[in-house]
Parts: structure tokens; sequence; C-alpha cells
């Protein structure tokens, strides 16, 4: 099976959401070879001239690939599904698919964005310190009670059924960061 050159994927370095989904593309087809460019977010290399000239709102992940620049972890992988469509990221049967994308989407702009660094820095700023971990754990409750009513007849050992599909590459990282970064009991919201 032929190899695929993507040049550089710069990926997030701590919330482990976009490292995931890059590392899980991967082992899941084995053939896609991508060259990973880590951002320090803390040291603030996500505001630097040079990265800003590939995502002016400064937030990663970014794909380059070839000529083709492209920010935002849903716009990513659904350009790397479209492109290589012989490794599907969406079931075929169109309800399931729907109930895929909606699942991913809740943590993509439901959940993810309210934790992000930018967002704990402006709490910091204007609320103050004390006020950030309960906000995102509000948040987070917020969407997984949300996930978990949507999938309740949907899921097998993953979001929709039994294998891997987009819903599974945003929600693994987000119950990570959950459990670790935020100190949330993911598992008693889950069962
Ligand atoms: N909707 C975007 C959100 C990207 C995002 O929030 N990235 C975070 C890290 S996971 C980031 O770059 N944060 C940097 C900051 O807040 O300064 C996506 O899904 O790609």
């Amino acid at each position: 099976m032929s190899c695929v050159a993507i040049e550089s994927l710069i990926s997030c370095l701590i919330s482990s959401v976009h490292r995931s989904f890059g590392s899980l593309l991967c082992v899941q087809t084995g053939w896609l070879k991508y060259e990973y460019v880590p951002v320090n977010l803390l040291k603030g290399e996500q505001r630097s001239p040079e990265f800003l000239k590939l995502n002016p709102i400064g937030y990663v992940p970014v794909l380059v690939d070839g000529d083709m620049v492209l920010a935002d972890s849903l716009a990513i992988l659904l350009y790397l599904d479209e492109k290589y469509p012989q490794h599907p990221l969406l079931p075929s049967d169109l309800r399931r698919k729907a109930i895929n994308l909606q699942a991913a989407n809740i943590v993509s702009s439901s959940i993810q964005p309210l934790q992000n660094l930018d967002i704990m820095d402006y709490i910091k700023q204007k609320v103050g310190q004390a006020e950030i971990v309960p906000w995102v754990q509000y948040h987070v409750r917020k969407g997984f009670a949300a996930l978990e009513e949507l999938l309740k007849d949907q899921a097998g050992r993953y979001a929709t059924g039994d294998e891997v599909f987009l819903a599974d590459l945003f929600l693994a990282p987000q119950l990570h960061s959950a459990i670790k970064r935020f100190n949330l009991d993911v598992v008693l919201l889950l069962f």
C-alpha cells in the first residue's frame, strides 16, 4: 500500500485532543505518514508570527499538506476523510453517521473550546484563578451528560458501535483530559 506524504502536522502539546487524533488515525490505518511538529502552548508558541501565518486565530492543530494549509480539527479530519476514502472516518449508515458527527461536534464545539488556555486565562484575569476549574468541570459535565443521552442506544465498544470513527477521536482525548487535567470522575458520569 502506498504511503501518503503529509508534510507536516502541527499539533497540540498539552491537550491531547489533537495528538490523539493523529496517532489514532495512523495506528488505525498504518499507512498514513506524517511529520509531527509540536507547538508548546505553555510557552505561547501558538502566538508566534510564524505560527499565526498558518492559523491567524492562534490555535493548534494545523495541517500542512503540500500547498494546502488547514486549521481546526474537525475540518482537518473531514478533509482527510474525503482525501483518503479507503479509511472512512464516518459510518456508512446515514443515521449512525449523523449521530457520530453530532457526538464529535459536541466535543469539538461545546466542550473543548470552553477549556482552552485562552478561555482559562480570560477567566483568571476577569474573575479569578479559583473559578477556572469549576468553570471547566461544569461545561465538561454538561457536555458528557448530553453525550451519554445521545449515545446510550448507539454505543458498542465505541461511540456508535464496535468500530472507531470520528466521534471516538474526539471523545478519547476529551475523557483523558477530563480525568487527568480537571479531576472529574467521568466513569461515574458515563455509567
Ligand atoms: N475548534 C478548534 C479549537 C482548537 C483549540 O482550542 N486548540 C487549543 C488546544 S487544544 C489551542 O490551541 N489553545 C491555545 C490557546 O488557547 O492559546 C479545533 O477543534 O481545532
